[in-house]
């Protein structure tokens, strides 16, 4: 194992002890009486939904905190910045456990959606709430004497709400495409991953890691720009990924042309269709039929969007950095660099 890889491989097992202590807290929360039954419920809840993922966006908060810093994190930085870290992964968990009902999904980091077992249904959406709630109990416990514990509340929520925002958005957009597919266009599909993805995977992470820095975040909206960038480039991978992407590597099975998504392959498919295919595309998109499914991945196909696909992934990356580079502080250029490598050219 290589030098680099090693140290990933003891963040990541620094960060998920972590996450142990924090599930250990949270079931001995003094505010609901537990009793055993409830205990094992939501620990069994925490486990399935919460670790399991690729902690990109908590261990970025950690990686962006040590740069901003410019030096080794002592343990209870360590410890302050990995909360911070988790307390992402479990709105990411609670957006997820939502997102899976609302998109009846399958599958989920490679088991069934949390929904789907016999014994959680309709629970899990309480399961969500539960999550969400769990972050300001664990904001107030390691963060309560901070000076910047109410900017770290009001940044939770201001993000927690535009990205349910952003959900709205692609619910609503779906339904108008049902009667209209003609109104997905790249300004509409822009806007609805800008809310949905990017301010809570991208801005999130770093924004938390600037507060722990002592910085306002009043002074990043340069910073935020190009976060939002780079998460409108991720859901467009995760839109290819979705069709494209092998089911056993991104461990879920792909839903968005049942679903008829406003997905960035539909977008480019609408602007490059002649007649005819677009024709295919209005009676196929939309419909569980695999028949169906199997008309509209051959249509893309021919209108070879992974060559499309490949040649916006170079364009954005070019542009990302360019845009990185005009950031005047080298610490933030470096914080987003580290990010951006960490997405690029991504198969999961
Ligand atoms: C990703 O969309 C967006 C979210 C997970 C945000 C959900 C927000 C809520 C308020 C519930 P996606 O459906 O393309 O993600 P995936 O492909 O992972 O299902
Ligand atoms: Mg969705
Ligand atoms: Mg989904
Ligand atoms: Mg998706």
């Amino acid at each position: 194992m290589e030098e680099g890889d090693r140290k990933a491989v003891d963040l990541k097992d620094g960060f998920l002890q972590i996450y142990y202590r924090l599930k250990s807290e949270l079931l001995e929360d003094p505010a609901f009486s537990f009793t055993e039954d409830s205990r094992q419920w939501i620990d069994r809840m925490l486990e399935y939904n919460v670790p399991g993922g690729k902690l990109n966006r908590g261990i970025s908060v950690i990686d962006s905190y040590k740069i901003l810093k410019g030096g080794q994190l002592n343990d209870d930085e360590f410890f302050l910045a990995s909360v911070l870290g988790w307390c992402i992964e479990w709105l990411q968990a609670y957006f997820l456990v939502l997102d899976d009902i609302m998109d009846n999904s399958h599958t989920r980091r490679g088991h069934p959606c949390w929904f789907r077992l016999p014994k959680v249904g309709i629970i899990a959406a309480n399961d969500g709430i539960l999550l969400r709630n769990h972050i300001p109990r664990m904001l107030n416990r390691h963060f309560k004497e901070k000076t910047y514990y109410v900017h770290l509340l009001d940044l939770f929520n201001e993000v927690e709400f535009q990205t349910a925002s952003g959900q709205m958005l692609d619910l609503i957009t779906t339904h108008e495409g049902e009667k209209d597919l003609s109104k997905y266009k790249m300004p509409v599909y822009n806007r609805i991953v800008q809310y949905k993805t990017a301010y809570y995977s991208f801005y999130l992470p770093v924004a938390c890691a600037l507060l722990m820095a002592g910085e306002n975040l009043d002074n990043y909206d340069d910073v935020k720009t190009v976060l939002v960038e780079m998460g409108t480039y991720f859901q467009v991978q995760d839109d290819y990924l979705d069709c494209f992407g092998d089911p056993e590597v991104i461990g879920k099975i792909g839903t968005d042309i049942e679903d008829y998504k406003c997905s960035w392959l539909v977008v480019q498919a609408l602007e490059l269709a002649n007649d005819n295919q677009l024709k295919i595309l209005f009676e196929n998109y939309g419909k569980s039929d695999p028949a169906c499914v199997t008309k509209v991945k051959s249509l893309y196909k021919d209108l070879n969007l992974q060559v499309v696909f490949s040649k916006y992934e170079s364009a954005s990356y070019e542009q990302l950095i360019s845009a990185i580079e005009a950031q005047p502080s080298n610490k933030v250029q470096e914080v987003l660099k580290s990010f951006l490598h960490k997405i690029y050219k991504r198969q999961k």
